[in-house]
């Protein structure tokens, strides 16, 4: 793709693939690439599965599912990348090395290259807010730390689940020029009426970005409900669209120059605030 090709791209859409997961990974992993289909042929270039979409959320199907990477699951990720020339997100599996285990997430290229592996060891382990947790990621993948990747049209971040209470994240991602940030997660039926939607709106908010959150759907069986309601909410906070508890695709058009207007109206990340309230503390 040409230069100036990549620099007239100012809108894409992008694709949220709320799945309904089961206990049975092979047939799982093969309703992936028909859904990355249906989400390719509405045109969708950046395409998101949800947080441990190929075997159900807990501890005893964590380990039943793991696998390595490259392995079965992000060989599928790969060729259906490739196949729809799509950027995937591929949400988050169980991973095993060296008879540990890790839940991971990984993003395909359209050209079926992976381009980054971003592993979360002690997810619930952070209580400061930033610290821990950035000095694990860039251990565990270096290079990678941060979890962004580059399409034609913007720079992408990567959070998973829990991560999506952290403004810090979400605030150094703006720094380095993320225009959009996608979580995989699983909130459950207290949490995600609660603070699922609400998470998403601060964040987007507060860095004037466009945030998506994309869940499995809602199975009433499992052990783990998941809230579900796969959501797009644009740089001035509004949600765009938005699942239900059913097994869907959520699109979006993500809007680069809308992105910038409202950067422009309301120039909060121009300013060195940090800077400013110390300056206001000196003085007081
Ligand atoms: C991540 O994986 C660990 C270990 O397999 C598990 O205990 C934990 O609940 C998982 N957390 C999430 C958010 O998936
Ligand atoms: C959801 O998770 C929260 C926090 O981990 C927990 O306190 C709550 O009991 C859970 N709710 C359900 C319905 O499982
Ligand atoms: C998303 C997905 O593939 N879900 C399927 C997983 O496998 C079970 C059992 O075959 C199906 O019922 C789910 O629809």
């Amino acid at each position: 793709m040409s230069d100036n090709m990549s620099r007239a791209m100012t809108k894409f859409r992008l694709a949220l693939i709320q799945l309904m997961v089961s206990p049975l990974k092979a047939s799982n992993l093969s309703r992936v690439g028909l859904f990355v289909k249906e989400a390719a042929s509405k045109g969708a270039k950046v395409v998101a599965l949800p947080e441990c979409y190929n075997s159900p959320y807990g501890t005893k199907y964590f380990s039943e599912n793991a696998e390595r990477i490259p392995g079965e699951s992000t060989q599928v990720l790969s060729e259906v990348a490739k196949d729809y020339s799509v950027y995937l997100i591929g949400g988050s599996i169980p991973e095993e090395e060296n008879s540990k285990l890790y839940n991971t997430s990984t993003v395909f290229a359209p050209d079926g290259s992976m381009l980054l592996k971003y592993r979360k060891t002690h997810l619930f382990d952070i209580d400061v807010p930033g610290k821990i947790h950035f000095q694990e990621s860039e251990t565990l993948s270096p290079g990678n730390s941060l979890c962004t990747f580059d399409t034609p049209c913007c720079k992408v971040g990567i959070g998973i689940c829990y991560d999506m209470r952290f403004a810090e994240l979400a605030q150094i991602y703006t720094k380095k020029g993320c225009q959009l940030l996608v979580y995989p997660g699983a909130f459950n039926m207290t949490t995600g009426p609660a603070h699922w939607e609400l998470l998403q709106r601060a964040r987007a908010v507060d860095n004037q970005v466009y945030v998506a959150a994309v869940s499995p759907a809602r199975n009433e069986k499992s052990s783990y409900v998941a809230w579900g309601h796969s959501t797009v909410v644009n740089p001035w906070g509004e949600v765009v669209a938005k699942a239900g508890s059913e097994e869907t695709i959520v699109y979006a058009d993500i809007d680069l120059k809308y992105l910038s207007d409202i950067r422009q109206q309301i120039p909060v990340l121009k300013q060195k605030r940090h800077d400013l309230y110390c300056v206001q503390a000196m003085k007081d």
